[in-house]
């Protein structure tokens, strides 16, 4: 069977950006605000899920009932919060080796692609002075089902008119590996391997990839 790599789609915050963090504070203040504590480990379970899915998971987490719209007003502060602290957001925001691996496929004539599940993918590509690498930037608002569904990532391929098994996917959330997983594609996973285990491909950190050894 032909598997060969035309397409290479990238997740965005944990891989090309690191907002990690402030997605993190930017959840906590609102919180806080209704008397919730939360804590880095209580972030991670969220990493790579919508922000409506992040808020069912931390009240299913906390074990608290939010009404339809509490989640509302929270996930709307957590945004504002959110859109502050990435104001001065730019290029050397981005990932450690993440430039050097987007100049050589984009050398090499790959397909290139964002598939987030974040709505403000957009504006922090932009930020990111990054618009120029890609075919298509997919975010929160492509798809109905975000992650750990495959439908995000079979967008971006539909829209790259590049089949599933051609497409290769770099992702740091379990959420991710498991959604494109799912759609068909090979996955490069970032980070510890109880995270992104099941990807085909682990290495620790973005600098660590071996390009030769992803696009055989
Ligand atoms: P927003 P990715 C995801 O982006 C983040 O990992 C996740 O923490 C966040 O909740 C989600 O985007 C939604 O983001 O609130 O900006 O729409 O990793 O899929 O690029
Ligand atoms: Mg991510």
């Amino acid at each position: 069977m032909n598997n060969k790599v035309k397409a290479v789609i990238f997740d965005l915050d944990g891989v090309v950006t690191d907002t990690a963090e402030y997605h993190y504070q930017s959840w906590k203040l609102p919180l806080k605000e209704e008397g919730i504590d939360f804590s880095k480990k209580d972030n991670e379970k969220l990493r790579g899920l919508s922000r409506r899915v992040s808020v069912k998971t931390i009240a299913q987490t906390k074990e608290i009932d939010f009404s339809r719209e509490k989640e509302n007003e929270i996930m709307k502060k957590k945004n504002d919060y959110y859109n502050e602290m990435i104001v001065d957001l730019d290029k050397s925001d981005m990932i450690n080796g993440i430039h050097e691996i987007l100049l050589d496929l984009k050398n090499k004539n790959y397909k290139l692609a964002v598939a987030s599940a974040s709505c403000n993918a957009k504006k922090v590509i932009k930020s990111l002075e990054l618009n120029h690498f890609f075919e298509i930037v997919a975010d929160g608002n492509s798809v109905n089902k975000s992650k750990p569904a495959p439908d995000l990532f079979l967008f971006t391929a539909n829209n790259l008119g590049v089949p599933a098994k051609h497409c290769l996917v770099i992702e740091d959330s379990k959420a991710g590996v498991i959604g494109a997983k799912k759609a068909g594609m090979k996955v490069v996973g970032i980070g510890p391997k109880d995270r992104i285990g099941k990807a085909d491909y682990c290495y620790e950190k973005i600098s660590d990839i071996n390009l030769d050894e992803i696009l055989l």
